[in-house]
C-alpha cells in the first residue's frame, strides 16, 4: 500500500489540525490522499487550483438540536447534523445515520467518501451525509415518528430535490424515512418526492433500493469473480452485521449458489454450516426488530457466539456489511489463516488501514466500500430520475440498471488502476477515478 505523498502531506496535517478529534474523517482523508500522487503528478491543474484542498473542507455544516417527548412525557435531547460537502456534480447525496456513536467526525468521514463513492457511479450527484446520535433500539414507532419529525423541523429549510437529497443509512429505513417525508410535506406544503429516496412504493419510492446495497455488492464481487473465470458457485461466504446491507447481499449470494455461514448483529454471531436461513433471519430482525442470537431456538444446528469473532470462520469471500473499522489486524491474520480470498466492503470504511495492509500483502483481492457499496446511492439517484418524470419503473427493469452501473463502476475502477500503474488495485482505481471525476467539474466551475 502505497503511504501520503510529500507533496499531499501539508494537506493531511492541515485537515488533522482544522478536525481535531474526529479520528475517523482523518482515517478515510488519509485513505484517499494515499492513492492521489501519481495524480497531481500528472495533473498539475488540481495542485494549483487547490482542488484537494477545497474537498476536504465541506461547502456547508450543519449541527443542530433536537428536542422530542418519549412515550412517558420526558423531554429527550439529541444532535443532529448535515454535512454537504459537495455540489459539484449535482445536489448534494447521501443518507442520515441514527446510532448512538454518530458525531461530527462520523458525519464528515461519510460524507467525504460518499463524494467519491457518488462520482463513481457515473450519476449527476454530489456528496453529503447526515444523522443524529438518537439510539432508534428500543424506542416504539411513537417515539421514532417525534423524533423525526423534530429532526426535519429543523433540517428542512436545508434540503429539497434540487438541493440537498438525504436517504437512510445505518438505523435509518422505510419507518424513519416515512416519518421524516410526512413532516416535510406538511411543512412546506409541496409533495416533493425527489427531497428523500428509500421511499415506500406507494409514494414515490423506486423498486430494488431496498435492496440495492446488498444486491451492488454482490454484482460487484460476481464482476471480480468473473474476471478470474471463477463465479460465487459453492463458495463459503461469511457477512458481518445482519440489517439492510446484510440481509440483501445474503439473499443475492443465495441466488448466485454461494453459502453464507455466519451472520452477526452488535451482541455476536451465528455460524450455520448448512447456510444462513435468510427467511428467519428477515423474521428476527425485520419484522421483530430482535436479536441476531434468537436464531439459535428455531436452529439447532446452529450455534451463537457472543462478542466479536466472526472473521475466525474459515471462508472464500468475507463481506463486512455492518460498521467502520469493524475488521482489524488480528480479524485479517485469521482470514488469511481460514483461506480468505476476496474481501469487499458492503459497509463504509469496515477494514482499518492495517488490515487491508495485511489483507493486501497475503495475497487477498480487496474492493472498497465506496466502490462495492455504491449501488445503494446509485438505486437512489434513479429513484430520483424516477420522481423527476413522476414515473416508477418495474422491478426487473430496475435491477438490470443497478447491474449494468455496477458492472462499469467495477470496470472503471480497474481502468483507472491500470492507467495509473496500479493494476488490480481496487482502492486506488476507486479513490483516482472518483476524485478526477469531481475535481474537474470543480475546475470547470471555477472558484465556488
Ligand atoms: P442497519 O442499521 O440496517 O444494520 C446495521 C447492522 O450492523 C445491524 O445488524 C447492527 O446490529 C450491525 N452492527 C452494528 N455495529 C456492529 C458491530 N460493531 N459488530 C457487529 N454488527 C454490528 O444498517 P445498514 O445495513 O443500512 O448499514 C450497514 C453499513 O452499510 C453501514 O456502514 C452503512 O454506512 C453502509 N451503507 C449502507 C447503505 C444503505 O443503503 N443502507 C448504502 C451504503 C453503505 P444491531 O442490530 O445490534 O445494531
Ligand atoms: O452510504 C451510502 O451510500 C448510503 N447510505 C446511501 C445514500 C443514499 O443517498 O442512498
Amino acid at each position: 500500500m502505497n503511504r501520503v505523498s510529500e507533496s499531499l502531506q501539508p494537506i493531511l496535517e492541515e485537515v488533522i489540525r482544522r478536525n481535531p478529534a474526529e479520528a475517523e474523517f482523518h482515517q478515510a482523508v488519509q485513505e484517499v490522499l494515499e492513492s492521489l500522487g501519481p495524480v497531481v503528478t500528472r495533473h498539475p491543474e488540481y495542485t494549483d487550483g487547490e482542488v484537494i484542498r477545497r474537498l476536504c473542507e465541506p461547502e456547508r455544516q450543519i449541527i443542530f438540536r433536537v428536542p422530542w417527548t418519549d412515550d412517558a412525557g420526558r423531554v429527550q435531547l439529541n444532535r443532529g447534523f448535515r454535512v454537504q460537502f459537495s455540489s459539484a456534480l449535482g445536489p448534494f447525496k447521501g443518507g442520515l445515520r441514527f446510532h448512538p456513536s454518530v458525531y461530527l467526525g462520523i458525519v464528515k468521514f461519510l460524507g467525504f467518501e460518499q463524494i467519491f463513492k457518488n462520482a463513481l457511479t457515473g450519476l449527476p450527484i454530489g456528496g453529503a451525509k447526515g444523522g443524529s446520535d438518537f439510539d432508534p433500539k428500543g424506542r416504539s414507532d411513537a417515539e421514532v415518528m417525534r423524533f423525526c419529525q423534530s429532526f426535519m423541523t429543523e433540517m428542512y429549510r436545508h434540503i429539497g430535490e434540487h438541493t440537498d437529497v438525504p436517504a437512510g443509512d445505518a438505523g435509518v429505513g422505510r419507518r424513519e424515512i416515512g416519518y421524516l417525508f410526512g413532516q416535510y410535506k406538511r411543512i412546506t406544503d409541496r409533495y416533493e418526492s425527489g427531497v428523500l429516496t428509500g421511499k415506500g412504493l406507494t409514494w414515490g419510492g423506486s423498486q430494488v433500493r431496498t435492496e440495492a446495497t446488498g444486491y451492488g455488492t454482490v454484482f460487484f464481487v460476481d464482476e471480480m469473480l468473473r474476471h478470474s473465470g471463477d463465479s460465487f458457485e459453492g463458495k463459503r461466504v461469511l457477512v458481518s452485521g445482519s440489517g439492510n446491507v446484510a440481509i440483501y447481499a445474503i439473499e443475492k449470494v443465495q441466488e448466485l449458489g454461494g453459502r453464507v455461514i455466519a451472520c452477526s448483529d452488535s451482541d455476536g454471531f451465528i455460524v450455520d454450516e448448512a447456510g444462513i436461513d435468510l427467511d428467519l433471519i428477515k423474521e428476527i430482525k425485520q419484522e421483530r426488530r430482535g436479536r441476531i442470537s434468537e436464531y439459535t431456538d428455531q436452529r439447532p444446528g446452529a450455534r451463537f457466539v457472543a462478542g466479536e469473532g466472526i472473521w475466525d470462520i474459515p471462508c472464500d469471500i468475507a463481506l463486512p456489511c455492518a460498521t467502520q473499522n469493524e475488521l482489524r489486524g488480528a480479524d485479517a491474520t485469521a482470514l488469511l489463516r481460514g483461506g480468505c480470498r476476496i474481501v469487499a466492503e458492503g459497509a463504509n470504511m469496515p477494514t482499518t488501514p492495517d488490515a487491508i495492509r495485511l489483507l493486501v500483502d497475503g495475497g487477498v483481492r480487496f474492493a472498497p466500500g465506496k466502490a462495492v457499496n455504491a449501488g445503494g446511492v446509485a438505486t437512489s439517484a434513479l429513484e430520483m430520475q424516477q420522481n423527476a418524470s413522476r414515473d416508477s419503473w418495474a422491478f426487473d427493469y430496475t435491477e438490470e440498471r443497478l447491474a449494468e452501473i455496477m458492472r462499469t463502476l467495477h470496470d472503471r475502477c480497474l481502468e483507472t488502476a491500470d492507467e495509473y500503474g496500479a493494476p488490480g488495485d481496487y482502492v486506488a482505481g476507486a479513490n483516482i477515478a472518483g476524485f478526477t471525476r469531481v475535481a474537474d467539474a470543480m475546475l470547470a466551475l471555477g472558484l465556488v
